[in-house]
């Protein structure tokens, strides 16, 4: 059954070896796979296409607390400037910029002497907020994305649905303590917040793991993979992805 999906899918580029076949695989040369990849590959751009106009917002946020500016293109390169008065929080939204491969330009201040609390909130609220506003009426949008990730010794699954209700389900055990001057427990607040503003249902799942910076970090690599996914314009899709004609 499913050498005859491969068979037919692939067509006349690699021949699968027949269960009658006592040769070795001949798809294991290394063309044979490289022509298999790329085939593949194809297959999925033709159905994947860039809007007509690049998808992007700007959310101002300015309170007693923090002060903001977040700019975001969803159809971008992983283009970042991201200033924060918190460096692993930087760190944190220049991976998710680059392996997203959105276009994230963060400018924060906040009131840091306090603690990182506030800052860390308000900045996932502002880049929520401006995913809600780019990707608009999500026509032609792929709605739903996942990514299971590694990191060194930690793995990682982040789902995600862009379906207009916030919900977050986070199974994730991060050992108390900080990370620099960055302390774990903003990490679920960052996902909340992140959530509640994008409007989307978050399954965040670290499987296993030890090291604070590789677990928080592949959860932020895994969100970014997701939500390009989620994001991507599938032309075989026409106008809302829901049976209800509207997300
Ligand atoms: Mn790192």
């Amino acid at each position: 059954m499913i050498e005859g999906f491969w068979n037919g899918f692939l067509g006349q580029l690699v021949h699968l070896p027949q269960k009658s076949n006592p040769e070795p695989a001949p798809i294991c040369k290394p063309y044979a796979q490289a022509q298999c990849l790329t085939l593949a590959t194809k297959s999925l751009s033709f159905a994947l296409k860039m809007p007509k106009k690049l998808r992007k917002a700007k959310v101002v946020r300015d309170t007693s607390e923090t002060q903001i500016t977040t700019e975001l293109t969803v159809d971008g390169s992983g283009q970042f400037n991201i200033e924060t008065p918190i460096p692993f929080l930087n760190h944190m939204l220049e991976a998710f910029a680059k392996h997203g491969l959105f276009d994230l330009k963060v400018q924060a201040k906040g009131d840091v002497e306090i603690d990182f609390h506030h800052t860390v909130e308000d900045v996932a609220i502002t880049i929520g907020e401006a995913f809600k506003q780019a990707i608009g009426d999500k026509a032609g949008m792929v709605r739903y994305g996942a990514s299971t990730l590694p990191m060194d010794e930690v793995l990682t699954t982040c789902a995600v649905d862009f379906c207009g209700r916030p919900a977050m389900v986070y199974h994730v055990k991060i050992p108390r303590g900080r990370i620099g001057d960055f302390d774990v427990e903003l990490v679920p607040e960052w996902f909340q917040a992140f959530t509640n503003a994008s409007l989307i249902n978050l399954h965040m799942n670290v499987w296993y793991g030890r090291n604070r910076h590789h677990i928080v970090e592949s959860m932020f690599k895994s969100l970014a993979k997701a939500v390009d996914m989620a994001t991507q314009i599938d032309e075989r899709i026409k106008g809302v992805p829901s049976t209800k004609g509207q997300l």
